[in-house]
């Protein structure tokens, strides 16, 4: 179905807004789509007409886990990617609605409660020596050590004892010529060295990176064209537009391209031109943002793009001035599956608890792009997604029991690091809230770009964490919307190098 563009991303919101209250506001008394639903042995509660202690336990259930809603959404042609995603639902299912639970502790309304050892623990284990198999991986070892440490901060545990030990670990990751490797001998990469940057700061190493080098090397990543290659002749990116412009602003490097960047012969003079442009060729049809220009949209790229903007200028002025907004929020409104909770990355995809982060994180920095006052709290737009929900999904589907736990994709899958990093982030997101103040500066005296140390995170009302069905000592920490570190971190490292000199 083709888009249609709207002149004022507020229309798109209100109606948004409209659908999901037209869906909450369904009659609670389902008793027609009861009686329709045919005994499939699908695992879907309540198959066949309920029993009377059946309808009674419905009824605690939100209205999205309703057997009539429930129904409400079903695509009429089967193909493998319908039978996997009808899979999926079965899974999550009877953990959704209680129907059936994993070795968890029950909180006072009967969801499990966030199992903080058990996530701590598995989080520790993944930085003991792996077996062989995992060296296919070894190029992701600096990956490891941010969702590690941002997972673990994300739990509320202080990582600073970590410095030394990672410091030493990274600095053979580090080459002469700037940036990191994945691994001992490896070429800088955007991705390793983002990950890398991202590790030191939460524990407080950042003083071991050759700033000048950086600089240097991210200069020969630049394109012509405004966008960032990950690595010299590799692929260009929005990952590597976000991963080098995070490396830049948290280490305030000058946001003038060196005299030997290549993009220099073709006129540009800074790391920033051709950028939001090039960011805005990722947009495609469909209102989500691809990997580049001409790929298929992906929710993890539209996370990037937006953080990207949300860099180089404040929300509210280089989302609507790069991006479609409306067509944008569309596209993410619909990434939230029913009836898991969760997000899928892509069109008629699976829900994954990663998305939690690379969708769910999307929604702060979009309220406040459409925030209609930008000098105040931007806690008056309503949300168009359901934070309810998404808790629910990553507590009752997203959580492995057992004292290495750790948190997985969805049920059939097993935790790793990664899942458990970006559930965590995920939560942060539904459970906090996230401001940008629009009446801060977004250049400093010398330069540097401010936008992204412009946001202030408040906590959920009581009132809040009782309709999400959620206690007070299952709340995560506030995560930074655009460096995804704590936001204490991010205060600190605007500080640390608020002197740009080499
Ligand atoms: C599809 O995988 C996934 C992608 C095309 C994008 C993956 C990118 C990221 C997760 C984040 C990149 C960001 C940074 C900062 C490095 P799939 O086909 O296995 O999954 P799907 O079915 O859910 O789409
Ligand atoms: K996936
Ligand atoms: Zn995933």
């Amino acid at each position: 179905m083709p888009l249609t563009k709207q002149e004022d991303p507020e229309d798109t919101l209100d109606e948004l807004l409209q659908n999901k209250a037209r869906i909450e506001e369904l009659p609670s008394d389902q008793d027609d789509a009861f009686e329709d639903v045919e005994s499939d042995d699908s695992g879907i509660p309540f198959p066949g007409k309920p029993t009377k202690r059946e309808r009674r336990a419905e009824a605690d259930l939100p209205l999205w886990l309703q057997q009539g809603t429930i129904n409400l959404f079903h695509d009429e042609l089967e193909t493998t990617t319908t039978e996997a995603r009808q899979k999926a639902t079965n899974d999550c299912l009877p953990l959704l609605t209680g129907r059936r639970t994993e070795n968890l502790a029950l909180n006072s309304y009967g969801i499990p409660h966030l199992h903080r050892e058990g996530h701590a623990a598995f989080l520790h284990s993944q930085l003991d020596t792996f077996p062989a198999p995992y060296v296919a991986i070894d190029a992701s070892r600096p990956w490891f050590f941010y969702w590690t440490m941002a997972g673990l901060s994300t739990l509320g545990e202080d990582v600073s004892h970590f410095r030394d030990r990672l410091v030493e670990t990274v600095r053979p990751l580090q080459n002469a010529t700037g940036g990191f490797g994945g691994g001992h001998g490896q070429y800088s990469h955007c991705a390793g060295t983002y990950a890398t940057v991202l590790a030191l700061a939460t524990v407080g190493g950042l003083d071991m990176v050759d700033r000048k080098a950086m600089w240097h090397w991210l200069g020969t990543v630049k394109q012509a064209d405004g966008g960032f290659c990950m690595a010299i002749g590799a692929e260009e990116d929005i990952r590597g537009a976000y991963c080098a412009m995070t490396i830049i602003t948290l280490l305030n490097l000058p946001l003038e391209l060196p005299p030997d960047a290549s993009a220099r012969s073709a006129g540009l003079t800074s790391f920033t031109d051709r950028l939001g442009e090039w960011v805005g060729r990722c947009q495609t049809y469909e209102g989500g943002i691809g990997g580049a220009p001409t790929n298929e949209a992906h929710g993890a790229y539209a996370f990037c793009a937006l953080a990207c903007l949300s860099i180089i200028d404040a929300p509210h002025i280089s989302i609507p001035k790069y991006l479609d907004a409306p067509a944008l929020l569309s596209w993410l409104a619909a990434r939230q599956t029913q009836p898991e909770g969760g997000f899928q990355g892509r069109q008629e995809k699976l829900v994954d608890a990663c998305y939690s982060h690379w969708v769910g994180g999307c929604w702060d920095l979009m309220q406040a792009a459409l925030s209609p006052s930008p000098s105040a709290s931007n806690c008056e737009v309503k949300d168009v997604w359901n934070r309810a929900a998404l808790i629910r999904y990553l507590l009752t589907c997203c959580q492995q029991p057992g004292k290495k736990a750790g948190m997985r994709d969805k049920p059939s899958t097993r935790p790793d690091a990664y899942h458990t990093c970006y559930s965590l982030a995920g939560l942060s997101h539904a459970q906090n809230h996230y401001h940008y103040d629009g009446s801060a500066a977004t250049r400093s005296e010398s330069g540097r770009l401010m936008a992204a140390f412009n946001w202030t995170a408040e906590r959920a009302t009581e009132e809040e964490l009782r309709e999400w069905r959620v206690e007070r000592g299952d709340v995560v920490e506030c995560v930074h919307p655009v460096f995804v570190l704590p936001m204490g971190v991010v205060d600190g490292v605007k500080v640390q190098f608020e002197n740009g000199t080499f």
